[in-house]
């Protein structure tokens, strides 16, 4: 598989000798640290009671300007050469798209790069609604924050989390620590890699650029190639919808209606029920599903942007030739390291 080379690519640049090297940088393997996922509340009264340093004469390891901007520099671009091919991309940062790669990164062997306009990820899955803090998740997706250990008060239908930026910084605090996972921000997919009807991967530009574009003479963009594309653009607005409207421009599908008015129990199993690949090699999850579909809006309640992103994953594995659960291949929940091709079909079209 061509992500196999970029990571022979990668784990050479990654494994030279900053003694040799220009960089003067730390190998990437040190700083591997494996940090326990739980803390009991006695290790945490424990850390906060007997700090390992003196805060009364605290003095900082001494650093080289230049070697904090290589550190970065660095680690960047061997990310942007590990991701130039990669398996997925998830366009869009925000409830959908975070449920989308946390399920995809469960299998060690798929690598996913997501891509987020904003400086700051997590769309509009920071407040509840309005300026509200509580997210209010619709029975039995509170299945999906349990997985996540996320606290919530229990209703008969429904749950609520106390803030909404508890469930995204959960999400997020395990998604991007997995080592199979790059979230890159502030980078705009500008258009879609379209080759024989298949999406094939994403146009990126710098989103200060994206924005600017009428301003500057023409400043080319840059590419991701990919085996499956999903876009959880959310639903219209600057960039919202993105994915769906460039389809319909290249005539790759008829239409985009636009979300219809509101109506919570319609809207929620409609999302999850219509999130498909609407064209070879491009999933859609979340809002974005209303604009392609039509369907309503449901407001300010978030259980189906989390299952219509897991859904989203198992699309993608199948397409991947991954067990997935729509096959019943594998369950969801679980993790599944040593997963094995679905079927020697896919596979052909995967590895072409
Ligand atoms: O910045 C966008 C946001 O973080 C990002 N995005 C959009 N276009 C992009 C592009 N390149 C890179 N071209 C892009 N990033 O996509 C993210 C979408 O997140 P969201 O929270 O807006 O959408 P979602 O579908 O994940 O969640 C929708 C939440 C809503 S909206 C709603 C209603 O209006 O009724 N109800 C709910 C629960």
């Amino acid at each position: 598989m061509a992500s196999m080379a970029t990571s022979t690519l990668t784990s050479s640049l990654v494994s030279s000798n900053p003694k040799t090297s220009s960089f003067n940088g730390s190998a990437f393997s040190s700083r591997i640290k494996s940090i326990p996922q739980q803390h009991t509340s006695s290790t945490i009264s424990m850390s906060l009671t007997t700090p390992p340093y003196d805060l009364n004469s605290f003095k900082f390891q001494p650093i080289k300007e230049s070697i904090v901007s290589r550190e970065m520099t660095r680690r960047y671009m061997t990310d942007m050469i590990t991701y130039a091919d990669t398996d997925v991309v998830v366009v869009g940062a925000g409830s959908a798209g975070l449920s989308c790669a946390y399920e995809l990164s469960k299998n060690p062997n798929i690598s996913v790069a997501i891509i987020e306009q904003s400086v700051s990820p997590g769309g509009g899955a920071w407040l509840g609604g309005q300026l509200f803090s509580a997210m209010v998740v619709r029975k039995p997706a509170h299945l999906f924050l349990d997985e996540l250990e996320i606290e919530y008060d229990e209703q008969e239908d429904y749950v609520v989390i106390k803030h909404a930026a508890l469930f995204t910084s959960t999400i997020m605090s395990k998604l991007l620590a997995r080592p199979n996972v790059k979230l890159f921000n502030a980078v705009a997919v500008e258009d879609l890699i379209v080759k024989g009807g298949r999406v094939g991967g994403v146009v990126t530009n710098w989103a200060l650029v994206s924005m600017n574009h009428d301003t500057q003479s023409c400043m080319d963009p840059n590419v991701m190639e990919a085996k499956v594309v999903v876009s959880s653009c959310g639903h219209d607005g600057p960039f919202g919808a993105t994915g769906v409207k460039r389809l319909r421009s290249i005539g790759m599908i008829e239409s985009v209606p636009g979300m219809k008015a509101l109506d919570m129990n319609a809207a929620e199993d409609a999302i999850v029920n219509l999130t498909r690949e609407v064209v070879p090699g491009m999933i859609v999850t979340g809002m974005e599903v209303a604009e392609i579909d039509g369907s309503p809006r449901m407001g300010p309640t978030f259980g189906a942007m989390m299952i219509s992103g897991q859904k989203a994953a198992h699309l993608a594995l199948k397409a991947l030739g991954k067990n997935n659960a729509i096959d019943g291949t594998c369950e969801l929940g679980i993790e599944t390291p040593n997963l094995v091709l679905a079927s020697a079909e896919t596979k052909e079209i995967v590895d072409a």
